[in-house]
């Protein structure tokens, strides 16, 4: 493939576009400064499949699935942070980097997973410290005997409910030493799988030992300077089609209660129902909100995340919201099934893309428009403004922040295919 473009067109494209934007009232040095400035927090799951460092096999149950066996997957620590700062050299703006629970590396044997300290995240918090990258955070309540039933914070037994809750009271413990190593809160997600097959008998008890078990994690006060709680709903899973006990519902109803964080997934909701449209709602009773961006195929299929209209109209109603400072934009989705790293860049550079798109409109003519009753103006503005020469701006982007430019990115991932990962 024949390199992008030199850097005096890419310039040269950059000031024309700044004039026809600069038109619309909008300045497009600060625009881009502004999505470059916007944290995205990077999954380290699209590394490896979801699989850990646990060597039990990889994932397994709590209805979610990696398929695809493309060559080259991180297998251990180093391999993964090797991985994450060859993409960081490929994309644009600030990074945050999100692990799970799994990842965990302890010297001796093996630690289970209820006994996790932030010690066996030792690698991790000096790796962030040097990178300046700093580290959000899950527990892991799937690929694990105690998760077999299907049931873990949720569980009628209580031995399993326990361990679960001293799992995740270890992963808040954990999340708050990354907040004091980096010195901001890290996001410490509670997702849980727990649902039914098939149709329940009793929808309420898994529900309200559900709220006990989060309330008993909840009751330890940390710093909010050094942690940030979020809960993840979800509408169904595989193997808990029929049912599942944290639903969208209950972690509002509980994220507004308790004036937590609430996760919105993409993925997690009816087929047609976007989640562009819960900001505004949500933000009224939440603090904050986690947002995982992901792309579902007809199903929770955790596609790599695109420049869709569904990315774009959540990054465009986040800014139309001014909101940025309340939102924690996270990546979510897990391809096996083409090189990893790509995968990653891919979903990365789409968001960062679709962020300054949003940040680029010109949005006081759209409300302007609107409350004046000319909504023809409204719906053609919109139509208009969705061929703004926004391409030139993302390029200028990508030149400011030293990363490949266009399609340039695609030959450094085949280099690096070569000279890593084919020899794994
Ligand atoms: C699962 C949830 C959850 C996971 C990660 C691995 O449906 O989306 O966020 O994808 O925790
Ligand atoms: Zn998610």
């Amino acid at each position: 493939m024949k390199a992008y473009q030199d850097q005096e067109s890419i310039e040269k494209a950059y000031s024309l576009a700044k004039t026809v934007y600069g038109n619309f009232g909008i300045n497009t040095d600060k625009a881009v400064r502004a999505a470059l400035d916007l944290p995205i927090s990077i999954h380290c799951w699209q590394g490896d499949d979801v699989t850990g460092f646990e060597g039990a096999g990889g994932l397994s149950g709590g209805g979610i699935l990696a398929t695809g066996n493309y060559p080259g997957r991180a297998r251990n620590g180093d391999e993964l942070r090797q991985d994450a700062d060859f993409v960081f050299s490929l994309i644009p703006g600030k990074k945050r980097f999100n692990l799970h629970m799994l990842y965990a590396e302890p010297k001796e044997e093996k630690v289970p997973r209820d006994l996790l300290e932030p010690e066996h995240f030792g690698k991790w918090m000096v790796w962030s410290k040097k990178k300046k990258i700093p580290l959000d955070f899950n527990p892991s309540f799937f690929s694990h005997p105690m998760a077999g039933s299907g049931y873990t914070l949720s569980s009628a037994d209580p031995k399993v409910r326990a361990f679960w809750i001293r799992h995740a009271a270890a992963s808040r413990k954990i999340a708050a030493a990354f907040g004091v190593n980096q010195g901001s809160p890290s996001v410490n997600d509670i997702w849980v799988p727990d649902g039914s097959k098939d149709m329940p008998a009793d929808r309420l008890s898994p529900r309200l030992r559900l709220r006990d078990a989060l309330d008993e994690i909840l009751a330890v006060k940390l710093d909010p300077k050094t942690i940030t709680d979020a809960v993840e709903s979800k509408l169904f899973g595989i193997g808990s089609e029929a049912y599942v006990a944290g639903s969208h519902e209950f972690y509002l109803g509980y994220a507004a209660t308790k004036k937590i964080h609430l996760c919105l997934d993409m993925g997690h909701f009816h087929p047609t129902e976007t989640i562009a449209d819960k900001i505004s709602s949500t933000l009224l009773f939440v603090p904050g909100l986690l947002i995982h961006f992901s792309r579902g195929l007809r199903w929770d299929s955790d596609h790599v995340a695109i420049f869709s209209d569904d990315t774009r109209e959540v990054c465009r109603e986040i800014a139309r919201q001014k909101c940025f400072g309340r939102i924690n934009i996270a990546l979510d989705f897990f391809d096996a099934s083409i090189n990893r790293i790509a995968a990653w860049t891919i979903g990365y550079r789409s968001i960062r893309k679709a962020l300054l798109e949003a940040i680029l409109e010109p949005v006081k003519l759209l409300t302007d428009a609107e409350k004046a009753g000319r909504n023809h103006e409204r719906l053609g503005l919109m139509e208009e403004f969705k061929t703004l020469p926004f391409a030139a701006v993302w390029d200028k982007l990508c030149l400011d922040a030293k990363v490949p430019v266009g399609t340039d990115w695609l030959g450094k991932i085949n280099e690096y295919e070569q000279a890593v990962l084919s020899k794994r």
